[in-house]
């Protein structure tokens, strides 16, 4: 059997648990860009919050329009509380499943034959040890576990068997399965797909043309009740990007740099933390437009963290500056194609 674990709106949750204050309130976890005072978007809400309307992803200021100031709290985004919550619950989580894959940073895939009894037992120690509650879903295959956590959501669980995950996933409206985008979702509407089991009735040659070889053997294989195995392997990072917002918007190739010297020293220590080289190096540029533009060049021989990469940074700024003629609002810089020292490239 096959375990997902979903945490319940996690952000949100994560900071209600730290502010008794706000319970019962909607809370709002902001990405503020830092353009004005309520510009960026909603990273999570809570379920009330929900209620009204409020959704990740939609700007700041149309969820305040929603939002009732006395009953709601909106709050910047804490990346590293979040992530040392997820690191615990990683913990009890490996403690008990042998079979484990972390999928983000709020979701895991379990492969495990203790199937409810251990749903029960991770849902009741996740919450005694951190105090967030998680929905879990159990079935024949990693797909039907997943949509069975969806389904079960908030604070559920779901089990199925084989019979029950082949009604969930056949009666499922195509765009709600994790795996098909929003275009491949439209393409299937288009010849009135709506559900997944309505695929059964399109030519597997057909789907290969339209969706390519390897997606539309997959489409075919859902639509026909086969929803694969293995929960596969875990994927190592790779790449490292820190991004900052500059003082003021500027042209000035010696602002743009002075802050990347401060975004590159952190990015820098996770290297060295990892003990990773790297080959390539990317500048990136928020312009006020708010369009996003990279620049990255490549070493032929990997870089250590303590090397002097000063004139590439400022040839790339340069390069850039050159092109565009916007002014720039954030930057960021990222380090990837790693090797780990020794000289093994740890990917492909
Ligand atoms: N997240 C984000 N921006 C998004 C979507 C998600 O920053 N557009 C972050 C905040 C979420 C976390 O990732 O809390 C996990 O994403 P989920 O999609 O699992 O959403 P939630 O955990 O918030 O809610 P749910 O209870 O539906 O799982
Ligand atoms: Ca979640």
């Amino acid at each position: 059997m096959y375990l997902h674990i979903d945490m319940d709106y996690f952000f949100a949750q994560a900071e209600e648990i730290r502010r008794p204050m706000a319970k019962g309130k909607i809370i709002v976890v902001c990405v503020y860009s830092g353009r004005t005072e309520d510009s960026g978007v909603v990273s999570a809400v809570n379920y009330i919050g929900r209620e009204i309307g409020i959704r990740a992803g939609m700007p700041i200021a149309f969820a305040k329009k929603r939002a009732p100031p006395a009953d709601s709290v909106f709050l910047p985004v804490d990346r590293e509380y979040y992530a040392e919550l997820s690191f615990r619950i990683d913990e009890i989580i490996r403690k008990r499943c042998a079979k484990t894959v972390q999928a983000s940073i709020d979701e895991w895939n379990c492969e495990d034959d203790g199937g409810e009894a251990k749903a029960r037992e991770l849902r009741g120690e996740i919450k005694k040890a951190v105090g967030l509650t998680c929905s879990i879903g159990v079935a024949p295959s990693p797909l039907g576990a997943k949509m069975a956590a969806a389904r079960a959501k908030p604070d559920g669980l779901l089990v199925l068997d084989k019979e029950g995950e082949r009604k969930l996933i056949d009666c499922s409206p195509v765009e709600k399965v994790p795996g098909i985008g929003p275009k491949t979702a439209a393409a299937l509407n288009e010849v009135r797909v709506v559900a997944v089991r309505d695929i059964r009735k399109l030519d597997p040659v057909m789907l290969a043309e339209t969706f390519g070889k390897k997606s539309g053997a997959w489409l075919h294989a859902l639509g026909s009740g086969f929803y694969g195995e293995g929960i596969g392997e875990e994927k190592e990072q790779e790449e490292v990007s820190r991004i900052g917002t500059l003082k003021e918007k500027t042209r000035d190739a010696y602002m743009v740099l002075a802050k990347l010297l401060e975004l590159e020293k952190d990015a820098k220590e996770w290297l060295m933390e990892m003990k990773k080289s790297y080959k390539t190096v990317g500048i990136i540029f928020a312009t006020e437009d708010l369009k996003t533009h990279t620049k990255s060049m490549s070493f032929r021989n990997p870089k250590t963290w303590g090397e002097d990469i000063t004139k590439e940074k400022e040839a790339l700024v340069k390069e850039f500056l050159s092109e565009n003629p916007l002014e720039v609002r954030r930057v960021g810089i990222r380090f990837g194609n790693f090797m780990d020292l020794g000289g093994q490239t740890t990917l492909f």
